[in-house]
């Protein structure tokens, strides 16, 4: 292993998630900031969501109503990847990438990226949910990395995650024939009698199978919390639906090499529904366009 420690990743196989510190140096998560806060100031000269991802739909996602030029409230930024050179490097290269070659490599690629952003008093709790059902590979080696922009704790919209649910069902995010986003509740409160509340300092990365439970509080504090959010995969697993994200850089090797094998494991689920709007939450809420 180049970067985690032997015990990071027994811990990873065995809750599903780990939280390592100091996944960014200190210059590259100032820039990353800095990159944010420039785009919070373009945010003032927007009514209505705004800029272009490939397929069209918005970049910037803004919360409305709520979001004013005195008041910008800027929720989302969509493959941030493509934009900006800062989130360029902590996506691609560095330590995360290298964590999550130990994880599930030797070879990984890039799937999609997010900014999402949860401001002071702002109702953005995500619900239940695994994050395998929205994004379908022929395998199940998947990690999200979730690098903390800010420090998050407890008042301030920290994850919850079911440690040790990856190694249980996957939870159907249907109800009959509805796509909500949102993990079967059956299942969910077994995750709710394992769920512990990450805490995360700012610089810190969560790294979480791809098939664990987890979920989102609401901030309720006074502190905003961003997380920059990548999801990779071996680099052996295809998609087997759309990107919910479409990104240029889909398919980038990230470690390793191309090796244009797949490899299939056995499970069964109902295909998810692409978000209209960019984001899951919309679906989550019953918002989505
Ligand atoms: O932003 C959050 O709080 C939750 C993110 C999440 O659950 C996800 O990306 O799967």
């Amino acid at each position: 292993m180049r970067t985690l420690a032997r015990d990071e990743f027994d811990a990873f196989w065995r809750d599903g998630a780990i939280v390592v510190n100091d996944a960014v140096t200190p210059d590259q998560l100032g820039s990353m900031c800095q990159e944010f806060d420039r785009w919070v100031e373009e945010s003032r000269s927007h009514s209505t969501n705004y800029g272009e991802m490939i397929d069209g739909r918005p970049r910037f996602d803004l919360q409305l109503p709520g979001h004013t030029a005195e008041m910008p409230v800027l929720r989302r930024v969509n493959s941030p990847t493509e934009v900006s050179e800062n989130y360029f490097a902590g996506a691609m290269k560095g330590r995360i990438p290298e964590m999550v070659a130990d994880l599930i490599g030797p070879n990984v690629k890039f799937h999609h990226s997010k900014i999402n952003a949860k401001h002071p008093g702002s109702a953005t709790a995500v619900q239940w949910h695994q994050d395998f059902p929205f994004t379908p590979h022929t395998n199940s080696d998947l990690v999200t990395a979730l690098l903390a922009l800010d420090d998050v704790g407890n008042e301030n919209g920290p994850l919850i995650v079911g440690m040790g649910s990856h190694l249980g069902p996957l939870a159907s995010i249907w109800k009959g024939e509805t796509f909500t986003g949102i993990a079967d509740a059956e299942i969910s409160r077994g995750w709710e009698h394992s769920a512990s509340t990450l805490a995360m300092p700012a610089g810190s990365v969560c790294l979480m199978h791809t098939c664990v439970g987890h979920c989102s509080a609401a901030n309720i504090g006074k502190r905003p919390r961003r997380l920059f959010i990548v999801v990779y995969s071996a680099e052996d697993a295809i998609p087997l639906s759309p990107n919910p994200l479409p990104s240029k850089h889909e398919g980038m090797i990230v470690s390793g090499h191309k090796t244009g094998r797949v490899r299939s494991s056995a499970f069964d689920l109902k295909l998810p529904e692409r978000p209209k709007t960019g984001s899951f939450f919309n679906q989550q809420t019953g918002y989505d366009g």
